[in-house]
């Protein structure tokens, strides 16, 4: 299974995909330069994580490695309330593109530890979750510091990594 995480640079990303692969919390992470890939390992299912640089010289990237993969991983910092509509918008943009119509989206709240952090429902509503009719969206508050849904997070990969792909269901030949 393919997943690709994409969001504003500061949001957690590489620190979620590490607490996923070790379960441990790194304090000190540096900002990704261009992308990171991961292969975490759970059970039976190997995740392919690609980890995309969030700063906005690599954003035009996302789409690109968002195609063709299982699910996309968009992670906000839930307390950093003064790019919530910078978030929201670069969200919209990657979803419009018509190559990832239909790949299913999981929207982390992460940083749900820190004062001020929003609820999952406040950060449905501030980035407009409701109103995207291109493919399934979940939204979940997380903290990857105090390991908080993290379990959940996984599970939802996991259910997943079971779905095919395929836009195009044939009939069985009689
Ligand atoms: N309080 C808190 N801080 C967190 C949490 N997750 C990550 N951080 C911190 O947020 C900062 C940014 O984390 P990164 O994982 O580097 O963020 P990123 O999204 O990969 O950033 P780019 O690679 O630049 O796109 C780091 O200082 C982390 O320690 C969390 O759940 N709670
Ligand atoms: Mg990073």
């Amino acid at each position: 299974m393919e997943i690709t995480l994409v969001g504003l640079q500061n949001s957690g990303k590489t620190t979620l995909v590490n607490v996923l692969a070790t379960g441990e919390y790194t304090e000190d992470m540096i900002p990704t330069v261009g992308f990171n890939m991961r292969k975490i390992t759970k059970g039976r299912v190997t995740l392919k994580v690609w980890d995309i640089g969030g700063q906005p010289r690599f954003r035009s990237m996302w789409e690109r490695y968002c195609r063709g993969v299982n699910a996309i991983v968009f992670v906000v910092d839930l307390a950093d309330t003064a790019k919530m509509d910078m978030a929201r918008n670069e969200l919209r943009n990657l979803l419009e593109k018509p190559q990832l119509t239909g790949i299913p989206v999981l929207v982390l709240g992460n940083k749900n530890d820190l004062d001020g952090a929003l609820t999952a429902e406040q950060l449905v509503d501030r980035l407009g979750l409701s109103t995207v009719a291109t493919q399934e969206v979940s939204c979940y508050s997380i903290s990857a510091k105090n390991q908080v849904n993290i379990d959940i997070t996984l599970q939802w990969l996991m259910r997943h990594a079971k779905k095919e792909q395929s836009t195009v269901e044939t009939a069985p030949e009689s």
